[in-house]
């Protein structure tokens, strides 16, 4: 498997983390590609628990190295806080490569990732406030800052005098807020060139080279589909490609390159921040799957909405991003539920629709259309073989993968490294 892209397919959390983990001991490579310190992947191994947010996960494997690709927007600061807490527990990250195209996120970024959700009030994101959105729309703009431009000072400051312009009248005028200074972003910026200077490279060469020598990569997504800023719920979805396409374009990889898209879904479904989830609960079952399944983010600590699995997102995640194969993340958290729901399609104002509608106003009034499954009550954290699930569990695997596009790969049934079921 020489190229293979790993993504989320419902709204992010779904164990991304800990599944390009387990791959990693087959890799040479681990690239994140898109988002940046917004994501949070929680990687337990043994009684250790790390949790990731600008690096690749693959980065607590020796001999993976890690990159962050073209794609990615990247907090200096946090990049440092993340190495050197990593490092103190002993990770060696000394192979981590930055694409030179790579945009930064800077002070102003966050601030206004804040004051705009703050201006929108009741039709805020839900944003993570990292600074996420304002730095995507500076690249989009043709005013970001990149990697590469913190080694020219003279290149540097023309950027940030050209990216300040609009923001300081907009942060002084619109959002009462004080202006940001040249010299206090480039001196930021500057202080860290050394540091940077052996990590930042062309990565897109780096990466044709080792497929090339028939090296294995693997192209780690944040977020997730339904988050992705075409294919998600608009305008409630973060401001990156979390798709399989976004690993084409946030990598410099072409794409008849990838061999493998391993879809990661998890056997209920969860959301943080705004926008339609149709299968939500606001019952006690909805506490339950939060409890149970810890469900909280793992970079804001924000609590996640929960529901039943969603098979019509299942199948519109295996269209949109060619899926493979999936892993079903996390079937342990439904052990004790007598019988377990599953939408199997939506009644949109009274017509039944099979697929994800395109309108969102269709989404945001799709009711479930439920069909139910019967539950177990047996311990499956110790099951490694798929004989060892009981057989309704057995069952709710298979009845999920007949209608979810894909096959299914391998089952999580706890948050360990070794808690896992391999089908193929
Ligand atoms: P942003 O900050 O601009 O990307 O926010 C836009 C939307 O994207 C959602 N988003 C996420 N959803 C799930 N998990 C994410 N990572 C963290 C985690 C989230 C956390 O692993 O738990 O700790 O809160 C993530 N990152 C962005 C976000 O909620 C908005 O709906
Ligand atoms: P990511 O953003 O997709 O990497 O996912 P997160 O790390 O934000 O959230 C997934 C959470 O579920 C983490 O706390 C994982 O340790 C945990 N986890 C992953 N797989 C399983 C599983 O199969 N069972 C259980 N109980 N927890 C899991
Ligand atoms: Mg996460």
């Amino acid at each position: 498997m020489p190229a293979v892209v790993l993504i989320g397919a419902q709204w992010g959390d779904e164990g991304k983390g800990k599944a390009t983990d387990l791959l990693s001991s087959r890799l040479d490579y681990v690239v994140k590609f898109n988002g940046g310190n917004n994501a949070g992947h929680t990687v337990v191994v043994g009684d250790e628990k790390y949790a990731l947010h600008l690096l690749p996960s693959g980065i607590l494997t020796p001999g993976v190295t890690p990159v962050i690709a073209n794609g990615v927007v990247v907090d200096i600061e946090v990049l440092f806080e993340e190495i050197e807490g990593l490092e103190s527990r002993g990770v060696d990250t000394s192979q981590l490569k930055i694409s030179a195209n790579a945009h930064v996120i800077t002070q102003y970024h966050r601030t206004l990732d804040k004051v705009t959700e703050r201006f929108l009030g009741k039709r805020q994101i839900g944003t993570t406030g990292r600074g996420i959105g304002p730095s995507y729309a500076d690249k989009i703009n043709r005013v970001g800052i990149r990697m590469q431009d913190l080694f020219d000072e003279n290149i540097l400051r023309q950027k940030v005098e050209g990216a300040l312009d609009q923001k300081n009248h907009l942060l002084v005028k619109v959002y009462n807020r004080r202006a940001i200074g040249v010299d206090e972003i480039v001196d930021d910026l500057l202080g860290y060139v050394d540091r940077l200077r052996p990590m930042v490279t062309d990565t897109s060469l780096l990466l044709h080279r080792a497929l090339e020598a028939g090296e294995t990569v693997l192209f780690e997504g944040g977020q997730a589909t339904m988050l992705d800023v075409d294919h998600g719920t608009y305008p409630f979805v973060t401001s990156s490609n979390a798709t399989s396409g976004g690993a084409v374009t946030g990598s410099g990889i072409a794409p008849n390159r990838i061999d493998r898209v391993i879809g990661i879904v998890k056997a209920y479904t969860t959301r943080v921040g705004s926008g339609p989830f149709p299968t939500e609960l606001f019952d006690e079952w909805g506490e339950f799957l939060a409890d149970k399944g810890h469900e909280f983010g793992t970079t804001t600590g924000r609590r996640r909405r929960t529901g039943w699995y969603d098979a019509p997102i299942a199948r519109y995640t295996a269209r949109v991003n060619g899926v493979t194969d999936f892993v079903l993340t996390k079937l342990d958290v439904l052990t004790g539920i007598d019988r377990i729901p599953v939408a199997v399609a939506y009644d949109v104002d009274g017509v039944i629709m099979e697929e994800v509608p395109v309108s969102q106003s269709d989404f945001h009034h799709a009711k479930p259309v439920y069909e139910e499954f019967p539950g177990w009550t047996e311990d499956i954290s110790g099951a490694r073989s798929f004989d060892d699930l009981p057989p309704n569990a057995q069952s709710y695997v298979r009845e999920l993968e007949a209608m979810s596009g894909a096959r299914f790969s391998a089952i999580g049934v706890g948050p360990g490294r070794d808690e896992i079921v391999q089908l193929h």
